[in-house]
């Protein structure tokens, strides 16, 4: 019986698809089944790539069909007839073929590719050839030549099937039969080709030719019987060979591929399924131990976050340098000094706006620095809190792992720059925010809408800013006078501005949170880590 099943390429495809995906495999933390989970892994990639992967190539190969029988008999004529090219040289000198021709369909190059058979044959590809098979012209098989004798015989043992050719004048041929005796015993498929047949002894010879194979133990094999052309000829007419093309597509049919494979390796790709699936669960559970991790991360940074926005709110920017600096600005003498007379009214020169505003620039200085201070501390504070947590009695499993990720003190850097960009990119709204309160606030009559327009006046531009950050950051004295010189504009620029120092505050703590989290977006965490390997399964079933 023939063995080897053919055009399963897709069975092989998926294999390869499932041994890249399991070989991509990884297990990022260390769970208790960890070491248990990449063993199988190994051996799984192992037992694909060793075993399966091999073996189905195997199958999937061409089943090869030697044309074998002794000079002369039409081997070479029939392989071009069936080909309906010239792929061998046929001919009248005996004997013709020395050197084997192999041709094949060129898909199937590849799954041939390593067929043992290939070292010692000349190889052609044709696409009349069905996929699935190979037409193998052998040499001689009782040649005056002993190379082309054990060629032959070499060809037969590689060989899947034998198409035996003889003609109505040889097949009485002692060695043939004996020959043919081997194929019955390693119950190899051989089907007969009785060639150059005289039309009136047709009858008998066929008859004769039947009884024979009865005796030989081929009864059931397949028999064609080629008429005589009376003449040489290059290429069979194709009626005459068409039940040798029906035979070989039967051959080459692709159901039975997927029986015999089915058959072949049924136990093994049934093992195989367990072992992904157990593979899969194990993908599973580091998806869900990922899932408790940033679960952990998100709890300890809650109250942080609070804290830090609190913090943040309580004065804390405007303490230090800044509350020094405005005593030195708001001094008798200093550049904001008697901006309002005694009953709280906006006052001063207009002339004088420019030098003010020059002098608030330390101001500005002083409040990055401060701001920025502010949020390192907050970061700092979830840093801890996050550390607390992944190292806790009761910490997830694989928490390890994740606090590996960011030593002790690699933060510092990172954080400190993180934290001077947002402070200064907080320092930056002050006159965008001013700008937008005053828009939003518009005076409402006559005597307000003059105080509003001496006040702009004598700030000018660059001074309105910097007291209302100084008040955002905690000053009573600057978020007094703001009141005094803008009204309710001046209010709502500094709770904007102190909205957004909370708001930086906080985001300076998530950015801890995403850096510790940072191990966890490895993709073979992600919660729908395990559904590759099964839809690779899926696949699997589908074809077996
Ligand atoms: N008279 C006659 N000649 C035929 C017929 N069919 C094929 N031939 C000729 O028989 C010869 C067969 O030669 P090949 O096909 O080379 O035979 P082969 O079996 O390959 O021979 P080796 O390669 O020597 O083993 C060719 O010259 C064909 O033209 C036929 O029906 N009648
Ligand atoms: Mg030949």
């Amino acid at each position: 019986m023939l063995e080897r099943p053919l055009a399963a390429t897709s069975l092989l495809d998926a294999i390869k698809d499932l041994r890249r995906d399991v070989d991509d495999t990884s297990f990022p933390l260390e769970l208790d089944d960890v070491a248990s989970a990449r063993a199988s892994r190994a051996r799984l990639v192992d037992q694909l790539t060793e075993h399966l992967i091999p073996r189905l190539t195997e199958l999937s190969a061409p089943a090869v069909v030697v044309l074998s029988g002794s000079t002369g008999a039409g081997k070479s004529t029939l392989v071009n007839s069936l080909v309906g090219a010239e792929v061998t040289a046929a001919g009248v000198l005996r004997p013709t073929t020395k050197r084997p021709v192999l041709v094949h369909n060129p898909a199937d190059a590849e799954l041939l590719a390593h067929h043992p058979v290939l070292a010692e044959v000349t190889v052609a590809s044709d696409e009349a050839v069905p996929r699935g098979i190979a037409l193998l012209d052998a040499p001689d098989l009782d040649s005056v030549l002993e190379s082309n004798r054990e060629t032959a015989h070499r060809l037969m043992e590689a060989a899947d099937l034998w198409l035996f050719v003889t003609t109505a004048a040889r097949y009485g041929d002692a060695l043939p039969w004996r020959v043919l005796e081997d194929a019955v015993e390693r119950s190899t498929t051989v089907a007969m080709v009785l060639n150059r047949v005289p039309t009136e002894s047709l009858p008998t010879v066929r008859g004769d030719l039947l009884d024979r194979l009865r005796t030989h133990g081929l009864e059931g094999s397949p028999l064609f019987v080629v008429p005589d052309l009376g003449r040489e000829v290059a290429m069979l007419p194709p009626a005459v060979i068409a039940p040798i093309r029906r035979w070989l597509a039967m051959l080459a049919g692709p159901d039975r591929a997927r029986t015999v494979i089915a058959r072949t390796l049924r136990g093994s790709l049934t093992a195989l399924r367990s072992w992904v699936d157990e593979l899969a669960d194990a993908v599973q559970r580091q998806a869900d131990a990922a899932g408790a991790i940033g679960a952990t991360l998100d709890t300890a940074v809650a109250a942080p976050r609070e804290r830090s926005r609190a913090h943040a709110l309580s004065g804390v920017v405007a303490d230090g340098a800044v509350r020094a600096r405005w005593a030195q600005l708001t001094a008798v003498g200093g550049p904001l000094a008697g901006l309002l007379s005694a009953s709280g009214a906006p006052r001063g020169s207009a002339r004088k706006a420019a030098g003010r505003r020059a002098a608030c620039a330390p101001l500005l200085d002083d409040l990055v620095r401060s701001a920025a201070a502010t949020l390192v501390v907050a970061g700092e504070r979830a840093e801890e809190a996050l550390r607390a947590a992944l190292g806790a009695p009761d910490a997830p499993a694989g928490a390890s792992v994740v606090l590996a990720g960011t030593p002790v003190g690699s933060r510092g850097q990172d954080r400190d720059s993180a934290a001077e960009a947002a402070a200064r990119a907080w320092v930056a709204q002050g006159t965008r925010t001013v700008t937008a309160a005053l828009a939003a606030h518009p005076p409402v009559r006559g005597r307000q809408a003059r105080r509003r327009a001496k006040a702009l006046a004598v700030t000018g531009d660059g001074v309105l800013a910097p007291v209302a950050l100084a008040a955002a950051g905690g000053l009573s004295e600057a978020a007094d006078l703001l009141q005094a010189l803008l009204g309710e504009a001046g209010t709502a620029a500094v709770a904007s501005l102190r909205d957004e120092l909370a708001s930086l505050a906080a985001a300076q703590v998530d950015l801890e949170r995403a850096t510790f989290g940072a191990p966890l977006a490895d993709p073979d965490l992600a919660a729908d880590a395990s559904s590759r390997l099964r839809l690779r399964l899926a696949v699997l079933k589908g074809l077996t």
